[in-house]
C-alpha cells in the first residue's frame, strides 16, 4: 500500500501536494516549521525536524512510508542529505522534485559566487543600498559590511534585533511579480541584489526587476547535495510512484 513522505516548503511542494490529494493518494506533507503561519496544505502535515537522518529513518519505519519525495528547497541541503541516508537506510525509494536552475539571460548583470560569504566579499567597500532576498537565515554574515544599507525581504517580523545597523524590513512571503519587485526596489534605491539560485517561478521576479533597472545580481550557486533520482515535473513524480524502480 503506498504511503509517500513529502518533504516539502516551495511552491513545487505545493503543487504536488494538491495532484496527491485529488488522487486521493495516502501522504503526509512534512514542514522544517522555520516560519510561523506556514501555508496550509491539503494533506495530513507534520512540522519539525526529525532529529537527523537517524531520526527520519526511524519515521519511515514507524509510519510505514513506502516513497520519499524531497521537494524541499535546492539551499534546504542538509534535509536533502538526510532523506539521502535516511532512505538507504530503511531501503524506502526516493526521489527529488527540483526545479532547474537560473539562465543568465541577455540584459543579465550576475556575478557568480559559490557561497554565501562569498557574496559578502564581492560587495563593494563603498556605501551600496542591497536588496538580501535571502531571507532571515544568513543575514549575520553581511554584518561584515555594515556600511551597506540593506533592504531585507522576510516571511516573518524578525523577533530579535537584527545584526546590521542600516536596515529596512520588508515581510512578504512570496510568490513575487515583476511589478512589484521593480517597485520596491525604485523606492528604496537599491543599486545591487544579492539572491540564492533558487530556480522556479516564485523568487524570479527580482531578477526581472534587477534586468529592467539596470542593476547588478550577485548571484549564488546551489550547494551540493548527494545524487538521488531527479524529477522537474508533478506528472514525472506521479510516473515515479508508479514505478519507483524506474528510477
Ligand atoms: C517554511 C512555507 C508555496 C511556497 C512558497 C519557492 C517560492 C515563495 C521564494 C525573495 C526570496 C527565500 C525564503 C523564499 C521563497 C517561495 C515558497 C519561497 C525566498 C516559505 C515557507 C517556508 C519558508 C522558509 C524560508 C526560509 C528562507 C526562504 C524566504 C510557508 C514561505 C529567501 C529563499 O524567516 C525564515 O527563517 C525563512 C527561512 C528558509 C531562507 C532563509 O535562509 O532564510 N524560505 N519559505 C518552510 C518550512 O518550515 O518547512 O511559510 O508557507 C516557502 C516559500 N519560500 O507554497 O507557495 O518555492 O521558492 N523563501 C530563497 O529562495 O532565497 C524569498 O524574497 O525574493
Ligand atoms: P536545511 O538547512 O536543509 O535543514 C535543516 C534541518 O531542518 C533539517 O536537518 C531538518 O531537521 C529540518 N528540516 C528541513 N526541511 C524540513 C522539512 N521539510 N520537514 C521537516 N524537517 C525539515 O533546511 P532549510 O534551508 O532551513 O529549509 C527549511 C525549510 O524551508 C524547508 O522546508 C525548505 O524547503 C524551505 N525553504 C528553504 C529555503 C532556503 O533558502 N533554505 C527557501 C525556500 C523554502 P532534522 O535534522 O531534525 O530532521
Amino acid at each position: 500500500m503506498t504511503r509517500i513522505l513529502l518533504l516539502g516548503g516551495t511552491t513545487e511542494a505545493s503543487a504536488l501536494a494538491k495532484t496527491l490529494a485529488e488522487a486521493g493518494m495516502d501522504a503526509v506533507f512534512s514542514y522544517a516549521g522555520r516560519t510561523a503561519r506556514p501555508v496550509n496544505q491539503p494533506l495530513p502535515t507534520r512540522v519539525g525536524g526529525f532529529g537527523g537522518a537517524e531520526g527520519l529513518a526511524e519515521f519511515l519505519r514507524a509510519e510505514g512510508i513506502t516513497h520519499v519525495v524531497d521537494a524541499t528547497h535546492p539551499f534546504a541541503a542538509q534535509m536533502s542529505i538526510n532523506a539521502v541516508y535516511a532512505c538507504d537506510a530503511a531501503d524506502v525509494p526516493l526521489c527529488a522534485f527540483e526545479r532547474p536552475t537560473w539562465q543568465e539571460g541577455d540584459g543579465d548583470q550576475w556575478v557568480h559566487v559559490g557561497t554565501i560569504a562569498e557574496a559578502v566579499n564581492v560587495l563593494p567597500e563603498a556605501a551600496a543600498r542591497v536588496f538580501l532576498a535571502i531571507g532571515k537565515q544568513n543575514l549575520p554574515l553581511f554584518a561584515a559590511k555594515p556600511q551597506h544599507h540593506y533592504l531585507l525581504r522576510l516571511v516573518d517580523a524578525p523577533e530579535a534585533p537584527l545584526p546590521l545597523p542600516h536596515t529596512a524590513v520588508e515581510i512578504a512571503r512570496g510568490p513575487f511579480d515583476v511589478a512589484g519587485d521593480t517597485a520596491l526596489m525604485q523606492r528604496h534605491g537599491i543599486t545591487h541584489v544579492v539572491a540564492k539560485n533558487a530556480g522556479g517561478a516564485g523568487a524570479a521576479a527580482k531578477l526581472a526587476a534587477a534586468r529592467r533597472l539596470g542593476l547588478p545580481v550577485i548571484m549564488i550557486g546551489r550547494p551540493q547535495v548527494p545524487d538521488r533520482p531527479i524529477k522537474g515535473s508533478v506528472a514525472e513524480v506521479m510516473e515515479w510512484l508508479a514505478h519507483p524502480s524506474a528510477a
